[in-house]
């Protein structure tokens, strides 16, 4: 391809050229990035309904794809069939290594825009003016699966978002929880060793309940905060886009003046926080293992676009001093009592990505992808992921050209003399490869140079904390207090949450093999609180073992409300979907009404029968959109059923439809329904209370979770 236009930055792409949220810089039909030549529709000999000529790689029309070229009629294949071959030879090299971790993940394109300027914090173009925007993709993911894993194991969920800003690709690559479970990068192999599916055996996939896991964290005291985190319900979201994002460490911004301040970058739902209960997540697994996945495209796809605002926590040496835990340890987080979360901009995702492979598969997240205005700080984890993430896009991408794939490269020009390399896609002009040139003063192209004032300058930071001349192995003492934060969490949730991550703990040792692992768990966990130890022990039933020796003791840091998911919960039905049971006899005008309110109030309704293809209602025929056995309740965040008393009778002998409304009732879900549904209702044991209404009630009641309900349905530990 002759891409004249790869080296010159008046005709790179740009984001003046690209409105924000265009997305990807490809003319329309093409395979390549830029090139005409690469058209796959041409003018002149398209077949009459307009699709193109079916051809090989290097364009060559294919007559028969059909039939391999055989020696006669049911004689051997020949080695001559090179459309046969090459068919075959690029499909056996479909497959490339999936990712060590967060191999399981969905993408999409989008739009940020900055909704407060901050100059004063930083230099980062992108913050200069409120309106500013540029396009994003984000992914988000499972880590320990691989990619054909289920979407809902409990886990932590990677948040990765790339913004193709004017000067340069800003990768904020994080997770759903704002802490981490090792303190530095040397230990990163061990951890994800340790959870990922074990050596010998091969089991388990997707899920941390397992010996190794719990030997290797009952070792490691530093991992509990975000073991506590993972064992909450924030382990377990209902949504990608009903989740928190969160930079995790601790950067810079950095201002024109050159000053610079510390902040942690934040991710608030605008859909709200909302995750699964455990016996729902289970099922999710079994009925739907894309939830998440189909989730989020299906919404873009609606264009009930999901959007996060962007929140930074900004603040400076001195008081990061003042705390009782270093700003650097990543275990550790800021609590939104101490350091507000300032709201500085908004994504919305708003276009699906147009091949799964070509964009989700092969994006390529790099923390070393920072812009001028922001820096990294000394955090050791963040030190050791710099190096870890180049090397692994190598491998993966096979390339180190893995830039120019349209997902990856910026979309601002860029010019460099790196060169040449496996699947080199670029065809820089003329002789200038090297730097210093003077070839400009013979009249010849000289290439890009350096620039001052506005290249990317690393803040001078002092060495943090430690004396600069020294070379050390160490854990700082600052990073030594391994229980006050975890502490704070437990102490923060409501009595409810407190009871779910008793629970979850008890699932995952359950699971565990080995006495003395459960046991060092517990004996960790009295560091943390004694009740929560005690309430875990009970349900192993188990003694409660010594308490750890703590490398320092914890404190009490009180509680933070932002740590709850249920104190922040939003009860409206915008982003949820609403699963509707009708039978035979239903009454039509009854399931529009109650369509039309969960539509006015943002959300899907979804109509569940026991057959889809269309069966007789008063008056008129309905179509559902998905059959019983295969819509379980565990897909929709509320329920509703229109029966008559007799399809009500009759379904009180279909075991999918009992199983309905008894997982609705036990996963404490609303549950609307008219008076003909009642022998189904009470079949299914379900008992009135505040979330049980009729369905003229729906649209005020909202569809909150009623968890006042959960101990009647459930025990907990
Ligand atoms: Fe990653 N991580 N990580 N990680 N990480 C990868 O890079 C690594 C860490 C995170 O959607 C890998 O491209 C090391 C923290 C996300 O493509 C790899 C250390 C956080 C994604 C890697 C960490 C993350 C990755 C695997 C410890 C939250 C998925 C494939 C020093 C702040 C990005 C890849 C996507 C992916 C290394 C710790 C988030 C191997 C060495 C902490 C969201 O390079």
């Amino acid at each position: 391809m002759t891409d004249e236009k790869s080296l010159s930055p008046s005709t790179q792409n740009s984001l003046h050229d690209h409105p924000p949220g265009s997305g990807d810089t490809q003319p329309e039909n093409t395979i390549g990035h830029g090139g005409e030549l690469h058209q796959i529709v041409g003018k002149d000999g398209n077949h009459a309904d307009g699709a193109a000529h079916l051809t090989d790689n290097f364009g060559h029309r294919i007559a028969d794809n059909e039939n391999s070229l055989k020696a006669g009629q049911r004689g051997p294949t020949l080695l001559e069939d090179f459309i046969l071959r090459e068919k075959i030879f690029h499909f056996d090299h479909e497959r490339i290594p999936e990712r060590i971790v967060h191999a399981r993940g969905s993408g999409a394109h989008g739009v940020f825009e900055c909704t407060k300027a901050i100059p004063e914090l930083t230099k980062a173009s992108i913050f200069q003016k409120v309106g500013n925007s540029c396009p994003v993709f984000a992914r988000f993911s499972t880590v320990t699966g691989g990619a054909g894993s289920v979407d809902t194991p409990r886990d932590v969920r990677g948040f990765a978002v790339k913004f193709y800003t004017d000067t340069g690709n800003w990768d904020l690559v994080g997770n759903n929880i704002p802490v981490f479970f090792i303190q530095d990068a040397i230990k990163f192999p061990d951890l994800v060793h340790s959870v990922k599916m074990e050596a010998d055996r091969g089991y388990p996939q997707a899920a941390s309940a397992h010996d190794t896991f719990w030997d290797f964290v009952s070792l490691m005291p530093e991992s509990l905060h975000t073991v506590m985190w993972a064992m909450s319900d924030r382990g377990i979201p209902r949504s990608l886009r009903m989740m928190e994002g969160f930079g995790v460490h601790t950067f810079r911004l950095v201002n024109a003046a050159g000053e610079a301040h510390f902040v942690k970058f934040h991710w608030k739902p605008v859909q709200g926080i909302q995750s699964l209960v455990w016996d729902e997540a289970v099922k999710v697994s079994g009925a739907d293992s894309d939830y998440h996945r189909r989730d989020l495209f299906e919404s873009i796809d609606h264009g009930d676009f999901p959007a996060w605002e962007l929140g930074v926590q900004v603040f400076d040496e001195a008081w990061a001093k003042k705390q009782p835990y270093d700003v650097l340890d990543a275990t550790k987080l800021i609590p939104e009592e101490e350091i507000p979360v300032q709201i500085i901009g908004r994504m919305t995702l708003n276009r699906n990505v147009d091949n799964f492979f070509a964009e989700t598969e092969q994006v390529a997240f790099l923390p070393t992808n920072i812009i001028p205005g922001i820096d990294f700080s000394n955090d050791p984890l963040l030190q050791g992921r710099l190096f870890s993430y180049l090397d692994t896009q190598k491998s993966r991408l096979g390339t180190t050209n893995f830039h120019q794939i349209p997902v990856n490269a910026p979309k601002c020009p860029f010019n460099n003399f790196q060169r040449d390399g496996m699947m080199q896609t670029l065809v820089p002009r003329g002789r200038a490869n090297y730097e210093p040139n003077s070839l400009a003063e013979a009249g010849e192209e000289g290439g890009p140079r350096e620039c001052s004032e506005t290249g990317f300058t690393t803040f001078p930071a002092n060495n943090e904390r430690n004396a600069p001349e020294e070379k050390l192995r160490i854990r700082p003492d600052s990073f030594a207090d391994h229980y006050s934060q975890p502490r704070l969490f437990y102490r923060s949730q409501t009595d409810n949450e407190q009871a779910h991550i008793a629970s979850a703990f008890v699932f995952e040792l359950s699971k565990v093999q080995l006495p003395h692992v459960r046991k060092r768990v517990l004996s960790q966990l009295r560091n943390v609180d004694e009740t929560l130890a005690k309430r875990i022990a009970d349900g192993l039933a188990i003694t409660l073992p010594e308490k750890a020796k703590a490398a320092k003791e914890p404190v009490d840091l009180g509680h933070s409300d932002k740590l709850s998911i249920q104190k922040q919960a939003k009860g409206d039905m915008a982003g949820r979907t609403i699963g509707i049971l009708f039978a035979q006899g239903s009454d039509l005008t009854g399931i529009e009404q109650l369509k039309n309110v969960i539509t006015k109030a943002g959300g899907t309704p979804y109509l569940v029968a026991p057959k889809v293809g269309g069966i007789p209602v008063a008056h008129g025929v309905l179509k559902a959109d998905g059959q019983l056995a295969g819509s379980p309740s565990v897909l929709f965040d509320a329920v509703a059923t229109v029966l008559t008393p007799d399809a009500a009778e009759q379904l009180t002998h279909e075991s999918a439809a009992v199983q309905w409304l008894m997982d609705a009732y036990a996963h404490c879900k609303t549950i609307a329904h008219c008076k003909g549904s009642q022998a189904l209702l009470d079949k299914a044991g379900v008992k009135k209370d505040k979330g049980v209404i009729m369905l003229d009630e729906l649209a005020k009641a909202g569809i909150a979770r009623h968890w006042q309900r959960e101990p009647t349905v459930r025990e907990l530990a």
